[in-house]
């Protein structure tokens, strides 16, 4: 029997609520700066959110930007640093709702730097409120009647707006399984080479659980996202090396 070693980046246990889907994100990004040399040479941007929980636990540097404006912020680290790996880490809710327009306009720019976007459908630390990735029909704190598609839209597709753009590489994985846990792991790890190739915009997102507002045990939680949640944001490889996959 093989024992896995935790990744000396995780400092300290996460404080994530049980089953939540960020410390397996945490550990699989972890794990993949380690195995590519690049623990001493990473820096994180992020914003708000239960995101912010990785600030004491995740040991690299981290910059902390105004809600939304986490990409800003990592395109300036980039400017200044570009021997870095420079990444952003934030949420659906901060970074496709008030932070649209500066996620969007980072990789319309082709700007060096990696995103982590964590689409859980949900605003998570302020209580479950209506996030741009809810689904319709959504049940949370400012759609008690489920979300209607009608008056607020349909879920934003982060990879949609991107995949058209001139941009390095993007994907979006989950944590809904062990194979996908190991998908995500090589998604992560190609963006962070696309960046330190010098290939331009890279963004993963990653279809994750909130069962804490989700109110639903963990067995629901993982259902709900391989049956309900993949329909509407498949996952998969969409741009690499500049080039669609899907087209
Ligand atoms: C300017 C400003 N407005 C509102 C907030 C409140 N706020 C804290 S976290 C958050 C969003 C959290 O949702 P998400 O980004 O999806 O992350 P999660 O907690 O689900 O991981 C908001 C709106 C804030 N911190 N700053
Ligand atoms: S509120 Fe949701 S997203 Fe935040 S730590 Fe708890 S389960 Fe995770």
């Amino acid at each position: 029997m093989t024992e896995k070693r935790t990744p000396n980046l995780l400092v300290e246990p996460n404080k994530f609520c049980p089953g939540c889907g960020h410390g397996i994100i945490n550990r699989v990004l972890a794990e993949v700066l380690e195995e590519s040399g690049l623990a001493d040479y990473a820096v994180g941007s992020l914003a708000v959110g239960c995101s912010c929980l990785m600030m004491d636990t995740f040991g690299t540097d981290w910059v902390q930007a105004p809600h939304g404006r986490a990409a800003a912020v990592a395109v300036g680290l980039k400017r200044m640093r570009p021997d870095c790996c420079i990444f952003t880490y934030q949420g659906d809710g901060d970074s496709m709702a008030i932070g649209f327009s500066e996620t969007l306009y980072a990789a319309i720019r082709n700007e060096n730097i990696t995103a982590i976007l964590v689409n859980n459908g949900i605003f998570g630390m302020t209580g479950g409120q209506m996030a741009p990735t809810s689904l319709p029909g959504q049940r949370t704190t400012t759609s008690p009647k489920g979300r209607d598609a009608g008056t607020t839209g349909q879920p934003l597709n982060m990879v949609d707006q991107m995949k058209h753009l001139p941009i390095g590489y993007l994907a979006r994985g989950s944590v809904a399984s062990a194979k996908d846990i190991n998908k995500l792991k090589k998604y992560i790890k190609a963006a962070i080479e696309t960046q330190m190739n010098g290939g331009g915009y890279s963004m993963v997102e990653v279809l994750s659980f909130c069962p804490t507002n989700w109110k639903m045990s963990m067995e629901k939680s993982v259902a709900h996202v391989q049956n309900t949640v993949k329909n509407i944001f498949p996952v998969g490889e969409f741009v690499k090396n500049g080039e669609r996959t899907d087209a």
